[in-house]
C-alpha cells in the first residue's frame, strides 16, 4: 500500500453543470483526504502546460478550447494507491466505453466533454499538482 496524491480537475462541462458536489462526494466517501481545493479558469499557458503531452494531435485545438472556456474545480486528493483508484472511479476517456457506475459512465456522453481529469501516473501527478497549487497550498 502507498500513499498517493493525485490532481483532479472537475471540467468547464462538470461546473456548468453543477456536478462539482456530486462527484466531490464520490471521492470523500471513498475514504480520499482533500489536501488542496480551488476554484479557477485556466489560462491558455497553464493548458498548454496540463496538457502538453497532446499538442500536435488533432484533438488538441479543441481540448484546449474546452478547458480554458470556464472556470473549473482542481483538487488534490490523498490516499493509498489514489492514482489508479482515482483513475477507476473516473472511467475510460471515451463515456461510450465507461460502465455506469463510473463518473464518466454516469455523467458523461461524449469524449470531448468527459467531465473529469485524473492524473496518470506518479511523475504526472507531481508535474501537474506543481501547476495548479504552490507547497503552501498543499495542506
Ligand atoms: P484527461 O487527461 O483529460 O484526464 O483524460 P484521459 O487521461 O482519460 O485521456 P487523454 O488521452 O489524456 O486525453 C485528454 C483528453 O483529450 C480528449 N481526447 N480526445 N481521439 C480523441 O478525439 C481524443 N482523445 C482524447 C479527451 O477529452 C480526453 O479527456
Ligand atoms: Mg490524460
Amino acid at each position: 500500500m502507498k500513499m498517493e496524491s493525485t490532481l483532479v480537475l472537475l471540467k468547464p462541462d462538470a461546473v456548468r453543470r453543477k456536478l462539482c458536489g456530486e462527484i466531490l462526494s464520490r471521492f470523500e466517501r471513498k475514504g480520499f483526504t482533500l489536501t488542496a481545493l480551488k476554484l479557477l479558469r485556466l489560462t491558455p499557458a497553464m493548458a498548454a502546460s496540463h496538457y502538453q503531452e497532446h499538442s500536435g494531435k488533432p484533438f488538441y485545438p479543441a481540448l484546449i478550447d474546452f478547458i480554458t472556456a470556464s472556470p473549473v474545480v482542481a483538487m488534490v486528493l490523498t490516499g493509498p494507491d489514489a492514482i489508479k483508484l482515482v483513475r477507476a472511479m473516473m472511467g475510460p476517456t471515451n463515456p461510450v466505453a465507461a460502465p455506469p457506475g463510473t463518473i464518466r459512465g454516469d455523467y458523461a456522453t461524449v469524449m470531448s466533454e468527459n467531465i473529469i481529469h485524473g492524473s496518470d501516473s506518479p511523475a504526472s501527478a507531481q508535474r501537474e499538482i506543481a501547476i495548479y497549487f504552490s507547497e503552501q497550498e498543499l495542506i
